[in-house]
């Protein structure tokens, strides 16, 4: 255990040490934790003991890790089906949190954590912090939204639990945000990537440049994010930025996150195990190939979730990652399965766009993309930000760099889209996770 902390001494906090334990080890106590988990599940949750059934199936065949795709997978309808408690696997006496994220029908999802579960959740985040290189003496500002969202409360009390100082300041109010990472000496931000973007814009409007500032790291998350982006964060404020990810479903942050190789996000795989499936008919896909992330919760004891469909399309990347840790890490997750976009029958993800946009220079990482109908015909302009200098310059820059952007875009995208150049600040800042895309047709 010593020459682990020692060898990890840079960025290691002795949390951490699970993310070294030797395979074998770590696979017998996921096959442990996964017999307990679906014992648990079957015991008290109605709908997956009749899933469970109807498939001919009992908590006893789960005789080995490979046995888990055999079991039936939940989807967010289930959640929304069974609003607000029916997936719960305990008393209420025995939950201390509930949370919730948006659903399309206005009523959220609802989740729920034990004592232990809250207590497991900010094990994970100590774990994600410490593998950013942030310990004790730290100064964190937790910018993710408080209150039903997972993101404040998650962050705040794993930032607690690694011993860092936290400022809690929620989202919104850029200056007071801004005010406080200077005055306080923060160290590291805890927000989505859109929002820190706008915090560095606003920044320098107040004449605050973030790369004097002593904040050092950035872990973002939430919302998909690109390499470009963060090149970009990181060219700007002078911090090493991170992607943590997670989901509401099966804790919130930090289900996973980059450590400082930035060579994927190691998933903290004592707690949730990771598949890929085909996403299209659900069978199991091999290391390497990219399919959509199904996760299940080990030790959840509130609200277990078995073989849970993200929706979000990765892939569990081969090999081992040069820190040493042997979790397994997913690949970033630019796109879910159901954000494609079909645009005259060519399939379009938002994050190709970003990607096209950030190599070309005097544009802003603020876009949107509007989609209309005319005719039958789809139409799709991409609305992208200029700097200022560039709207200072003259009319024929403006005109070089949007067939610059053009071209870039007819490239990644295969199809001829729309670019409309406009004023830095003309697209709405998000405090949260950004909408990319305003979808105007109608069928
Ligand atoms: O967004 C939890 C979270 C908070 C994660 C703070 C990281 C930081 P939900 O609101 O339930 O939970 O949204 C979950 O957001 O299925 C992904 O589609 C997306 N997402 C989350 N993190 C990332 C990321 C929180 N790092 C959904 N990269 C997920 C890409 C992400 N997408």
């Amino acid at each position: 255990m010593t020459a682990i902390l020692e060898s990890c001494a840079t960025d290691c906090h002795p949390a951490s040490v699970p993310d070294y334990t030797p395979l074998a080890e770590l696979r017998n106590l996921q096959l442990m934790r996964l017999k307990a988990v679906v014992a648990r599940a079957w015991q008290h949750v109605k709908l997956f003991r009749s899933r469970m059934d109807e498939l001919g199936i009992t908590p006893d065949d789960i005789r080995s890790l490979a046995d888990i795709s055999r079991l039936p997978f939940t989807k967010k309808s289930d959640l929304r089906d069974t609003y607000p408690f029916g997936l719960f696997a305990s008393p209420m006496k025995d939950v201390v949190r509930l949370h919730g994220s948006s659903g399309t029908t206005g009523k959220p999802i609802v989740v729920a954590y034990t004592q232990q579960d809250v207590d497991v959740w900010s094990s994970v985040l100590v774990r994600a912090f410490a593998g950013c290189g942030l310990h004790r003496g730290d100064i964190i500002q937790i910018a993710y939204g408080y209150g039903l969202f997972t993101g404040g409360l998650g962050a705040h009390y794993g930032a607690e639990a690694l011993g860092a100082a936290v400022v809690p300041t929620s989202a919104g109010h850029a200056d007071r945000q801004i005010m406080l990472m200077k005055d306080f000496g923060v160290t590291a931000m805890c927000c989505t990537p859109t929002y820190f973007l706008h915090l560095i814009e606003r920044a320098a409007e107040l004449g605050v440049d973030m790369k004097d500032l002593p904040l050092r790291a950035g872990v973002f998350g939430a919302e998909p994010w690109t390499d470009s982006m963060r090149r970009h964060i990181e060219k700007m404020s002078s911090i090493e930025a991170f992607d943590i990810y997670g989901l509401s479903e099966i804790i919130g942050p930090g289900v996973g996150c980059e450590c400082r190789h930035h060579q994927g996000l190691h998933i903290f795989e004592d707690h949730f195990y990771p598949e890929i499936v085909d996403p299209e008919t659900g069978a199991p896909l091999p290391d390497g190939s990219e399919g959509e992330l199904v996760l299940t919760t080990l030790s959840k004891q509130a609200m277990p979730m078995i073989r849970y469909r993200t929706r979000d399309i990765t892939m569990i990347m081969p090999g081992t990652c040069a820190c040493g840790r042997t979790l397994r890490r997913i690949g970033r997750i630019g796109r879910r399965s159901d954000d494609m976009l079909i645009i005259r029958g060519v399939n379009v993800f938002p994050s190709q766009v970003e990607t096209a946009l950030l190599e070309v220079e005097g544009t802003l990482p603020h876009y949107q993309i509007l989609l209309t109908r005319e005719h039958g015909l789809d139409r799709m302009e991409v609305q992208v930000e200029v700097t200022p200098q560039m709207f200072n310059d003259k009319i024929g820059a403006l005109q070089g760099l949007h067939d610059k952007l053009q071209s870039a875009l007819d490239h990644v995208l295969g199809i001829r889209v729309q670019v409309a150049l406009v004023e830095a600040y003309s697209i709405e800042r998000s405090q949260g996770k950004a909408k990319r895309v305003i979808d105007r047709r109608t069928s």
